[in-house]
This record gives structure tokens, sequence and C-alpha cells, in this order.
């Protein structure tokens, strides 16, 4: 038999000097499952994902475990779970984008803008894949070879083509491979010379266009030329137009570099360049693990969430993208479960970061009495 948990909602408003009017009372009764990403919590973010994030299983180690899913499928499945917008990455809206002409690009692009207006989804940006093609072996816009930085300028331009027939002005740089395996087959000097030098060429090319860079200090490179969100604020200030180059901070690639990414965000949102989040997990300084978020330290998930909704983070726009990926243990019919899970406690966050008593904040900073800081704030977590 089937138990089932049983959630009572009960929505009712008064207005100042009136008295609670009955018929203005709506009940509604649904079992708990039927939450699953957390749809029916109340929030003030917008919430975005990539089509990579519901993917095969597939690892350094293995090969695919489950079977692949249609875009036009997914896309229809992350509206149903509660996201309002998709990530793209080049060629995940124009699949063999490499043996195409610029006009045929557009063209297919633009099919991809209807499925999206079909579901109601909006495009939040595109990233140029500068990590897969044997021309980016050796990195794109930092690679040795005259080429393959060609290559990567290709990618890029065609990448602004298809962010402009998606109607989104967000290019995302995950700068995969620029930097060194071997440190001394690159000079890093030129090689941050080179990266600015790329952004310039993609702002001139299209003046409405706005760059996120999404550092990351690791991996697959060993010495990323641009590991943390004070390295992107500071390739902003070089560019010849800063005001349209900001970041994208990603939680697991702030705590591969040994940072928190609560603090990585609120660098960002400081310089008012904070214009994508990655939400995810990681246990410690490993592989890039992509957890759904919240599941390996609680507290620090509810420190970004609160940051963001204390710093009125999504009033430009800005979406919330959830970076997270499966385990490899997952079977078909739950492949999206780890979306659902992160959805619904970035939510439940975001409700107790509403309930942070900042009057009792201030009581304690006054005291200085930190230790009873912290246990309220365990005690936020851990109470109901
Ligand atoms: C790598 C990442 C990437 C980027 C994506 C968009 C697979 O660690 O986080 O996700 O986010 O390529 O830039
Ligand atoms: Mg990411």
């Amino acid at each position: 038999m089937k138990v089932d948990r049983w959630c009572l909602k009960i929505n009712f408003s008064v207005r100042r000097g009136h008295s609670l009017n009955l018929r203005s009372v709506v009940v509604e009764v649904c079992p708990l499952s039927l939450l699953g990403g957390g749809k029916y919590i109340m929030t003030k973010f917008k919430f975005s994902v990539g089509p990579w994030n519901v993917h095969e299983g597939a690892d350094a180690f293995g090969p695919e475990v489950r079977k692949s899913i249609a875009f036009e499928k997914k896309v229809a499945k992350f509206k149903e779970v509660g996201f309002d917008a998709v990530q793209f990455h080049d060629d995940d809206a124009v699949p063999d984008m490499n043996s195409l002409t610029d006009a045929q690009i557009r063209t297919k692009a633009k099919a991809v803008r209807k499925i999206l207006d079909k579901n109601g989804m909006a495009a939040e940006f595109v990233a140029p894949r500068l990590w897969m093609d044997p021309r980016t072996a050796d990195g794109g816009f930092t690679s040795n070879s005259k080429e393959d930085r060609e290559f990567a300028m290709w990618r890029s331009y065609r990448s602004i083509d298809i962010a402009n027939e998606l109607g989104c002005d967000k290019i995302v740089l995950w700068l995969a491979r620029e930097g060194t395996l071997c440190a001394e087959s690159k000079s890093a000097v030129e090689g941050i010379k080179r990266l600015i030098e790329s952004i310039d060429k993609m702002l001139e090319y299209d003046k409405k266009i706005k760059i996120l860079i999404e550092p990351k200090p690791n991996e697959p490179i060993d010495r990323s030329f641009c590991g943390t969100i004070g390295h992107v604020m500071g390739m902003s200030a070089a560019t010849v137009d800063p005001s349209r180059v900001g970041g994208l901070l990603e939680s697991a690639h702030a705590i591969l570099a040994g940072l928190d990414p609560a603090n990585e965000i609120s660098f960002g949102l400081a310089f008012g360049k904070l214009w994508g989040v990655h939400l995810n997990d990681q246990n410690g300084m490993k592989y890039d693990q992509d957890k759904a978020f919240g599941v390996e330290n609680l507290r620090q998930a509810f420190n970004q969430i609160r940051v963001l909704v204390e710093n009125n983070y999504g009033s430009k726009g800005e979406y919330i993208g959830l970076d997270v990926k499966a385990m490899r243990t997952q079977k078909d019919d739950v492949s999206y479960r780890h979306l659902e899970n992160s959805l619904k406690i970035a939510k439940m966050l975001e409700e107790k970061a509403g309930r942070f008593d900042y009057a009792y904040q201030r009581e304690c900073i006054e005291k200085r009495d930190y230790e009873a800081l912290e246990m309220y704030v365990m005690e936020l977590l851990m109470k109901g």
C-alpha cells in the first residue's frame, strides 16, 4: 500500500481594519508528493536550468547509464517542475553547428525559440562550448595556436547570433581550458591579455550583449587563468566596456577554490556585477560534483540564499540557475529528481531567510555574542 502525506494549504487575506471574510478563505488539499520541486512554495526568484542537467550519467570511468531525452521533452518537463528559463551551450541550441553556415545557424536557433515560446520558457544565456572540439585541446582564446584561437572567436560570435535569435542578451564564458596542464606551456600574463582581447572583440561585435565569466580554479585544466569572482571583476575592469562584463558564480567552483560561495556571491554583488549563479553543492575540494543544492552543507547553502535575498538579487531579471547533476545511480524514471530536490531546497531556504530575525542578529552583534547568533542560525535551520 502506498502511504501518502497530505498537505493542507489555507490562503486568506484580511485588509487592515476589516474582519476576516470567510468567503475569501481558500482551502486546498493535496498530497505532499505532488509538491515535487516545491512548485507551490512561494518564491520571489525565477529559476533556470540547462539541458545538460538531465544527462545520461557517463563519467570519466564509465559509459552512459540512462537513455537520452529529447530537448523538447526536457523543456516541457522543466516547465512542469517549476523552472522559468533554459540555459544553453551554443550546440545545445544548434547541434553540429561547425558544419553549418552562419545563416543556417540562425535559422536553427529560430526553431529553438519556437519550442521555448510554446512551453512558456525564456532563454537565459548562451555559452560557447570551447572544450569538446579537437581545436580546443589547448584552450580556446588562450590556445598557443592562432587557428584554434580564431575557431574560439568564431564559436563566440555564433553564440552571440544564437542568443539574439533566442531573445537573450547574456553570453556565459566558462573558461574550461583557459590555463595550463603544463605550467611552462603558456605565459599566464599573455593568457590573461588574450582573454581580455577576446572579450573586447565580442563587446565590439554586438553593442548590446553582456558577457558573464563563470570562474573555476581547475578541472579540466590544472591551473586556470581565471579562478575566482575577484579575477572576473579584475578582468571586467580591463575590458573596453566594464559595464557589460560581469560574473556568474557557481557554488561548487568556489568550494573547489577553497572559498565560501556566499562570500564569492557577495563579492560580485558588491560590484553590482553578479548577473548569474549556478547553485549546487560539493563535498570538499575533490572533483567537480555538481550535487543537488544544499545536500552537503545546509548552512552554507542557506547563506547563499540569504545574501541573494538581502541584496535583492533578481530585481534586474537575473535568474537562479541550478547547475546540478543526477547521481549515476539514478534510473530513467527519476532522472529529474535532483532538479526537483534542488528547487525545493532553494525555496525552503528562501522561506527561512524570510524569517531571519534581524533584530536578534543586531542584538547579538551589539553584545558581540556570536555563539548566540550561530546557535540561532542552527535552530532556524533545524526546526521546522
Ligand atoms: C563546469 C560547469 C559548466 C558550465 C556550463 C555553462 C557543465 O564546471 O559548471 O556546466 O556551467 O558550461 O557555462
Ligand atoms: Mg556551472
